[in-house]
């Protein structure tokens, strides 16, 4: 297989990482729910009469204000939050060199790169099988997953899917197809300019490949000239790439958007008219990670932060509030039937039916990125 040649990446998208650099810094302007942001490389806790400080380099909404604020008072540190929108986003920072992270929260198929480029440490001094007890809380589908399978470098921290979200105020006919945000605004005008794609090429590219019935991580040049003509044509009918899609849905500008499942839920919560769609053509399953990064200035806190995470009861508390599914087994602290109905949370194996992981081949995703970036500046 060939090698992801990071300096050639980075060469040929500098351009790319100078807007994704700008995007992120929106981004953290933007960012709230109880979050205070900081610049990391100046949170080093080593200082003796300075508070502890954890910083955290993650996707929006994936941590609850009540784990945060147990944590902090628990280990009497303070955690500051930065954003990205997409595992490309999040590599190419690290790859720009950017340091101060004590956490990220990379996908499973990211991991592979993110080890052989030394972008994150391992959690043990002599790379031996992690061995923290807190591991066996772990679900049988989380525990040693394939990409560091003795997780000697990540410990699986949430896992969900990627779908529509539809507001049935707005579009009474049932949607159950990709064909909604791909052909839809085509046949029905009032859906022109109603529609947003997440900001995750991967994941939107992966959306059109299912809807032309590919599979999920197909990669041939034919399957990758087509999709790149739907994205075109999709283009003009799109109100935003965006992975906030929360507010576009909420104020109404967007009808139905491409979406992570949790975040689907929290807006459902205080919009009961949003639904959370499984595309019959199937779809993304992600299982996301905590690591530590080079650079990062307190790795024992961060080793901490993750034990925290692993804890069943925490793991509960945080699902009430992100609606994702966590990798800890939580079913005997899940008491609200309402929640563990959910299929944002608990999906069925009727709904995962046609869904896939991505895989971790550079040499596809490097493909996908250049023409995803292509598409953004067109
Ligand atoms: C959380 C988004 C989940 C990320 N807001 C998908 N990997």
């Amino acid at each position: 297989m060939m090698k992801f040649n990071f300096k050639n990446f980075v060469k040929r998208n500098y351009f790319i990482l100078a807007v994704i650099g700008l995007s992120a810094g929106i981004t953290l302007g933007l960012m709230s729910i109880g979050c205070t942001k900081k610049n990391p490389e100046s949170t080093g806790s080593g200082n003796s009469g300075e508070s502890k400080v954890l910083h955290l380099y993650c996707w929006s909404n994936y941590f609850s204000p009540s784990l945060i604020k147990a944590f902090e008072e628990k280990h009497g540190a303070k955690v500051e939050f930065s954003y990205f929108s997409s595992n490309e986003e999040l590599l190419a920072k690290l790859q720009a060199g950017a340091k101060g992270y004590d956490i990220i929260v990379p996908s499973g198929y990211l991991i592979k790169a993110l080890k052989e480029l030394y972008l994150i440490q391992p959690l043990t001094p002599d790379l031996s099988a992690l061995n923290w007890p807190e591991l066996k809380n772990l679900l049988p589908r989380t525990r040693a997953p394939a990409f560091d399978p003795q997780h000697v470098y990540t410990v699986p921290y949430m896992w969900g899917t990627g779908g529509l979200a539809v507001n049935k105020d707005k579009v009474k006919t049932k949607v159950d197809s990709w064909g909604w945000v791909f052909d839809m605004p085509e046949k029905t005008k009032e859906l022109r300019g109603k529609i947003s794609m997440l900001d995750d090429g991967p994941a939107v590219f992966s959306a059109a490949l299912k809807y032309l019935g590919y599979p999920y991580n197909e990669k041939s040049p034919a399957a990758f000239e087509k999709v790149k003509k739907l994205l075109i044509k999709q283009k003009a009918w799109l109100k935003a790439y965006t992975s906030e899609f929360q507010p576009v849905l909420e104020t109404g500008e967007v009808h139905i958007a491409q979406v992570y499942s949790g975040d689907t839920q929290q807006l459902a919560k205080r919009m009961p008219s949003i639904e959370y769609v499984f595309p019959k053509e199937g779809g993304e399953i992600f299982l996301d990670n905590l690591a530590i990064p080079k650079g990062a200035n307190n790795p024992e806190l961060a080793k901490e932060f993750m034990k925290f995470t692993l804890d069943q009861k925490v793991a509960a508390m945080q699902v009430e509030h992100l609606f994702y599914s966590p990798a800890v087994d939580v079913s005997a602290y899940i008491t609200n039937p309402a929640v563990k109905n959910l299929k944002t949370v608990f999906p069925t194996d009727e709904d995962l039916k046609n869904y896939e992981f991505t895989n971790d081949d550079p040499e596809r995703i490097e493909q996908i990125e250049k023409i995803w970036m292509e598409l953004k500046s067109s």
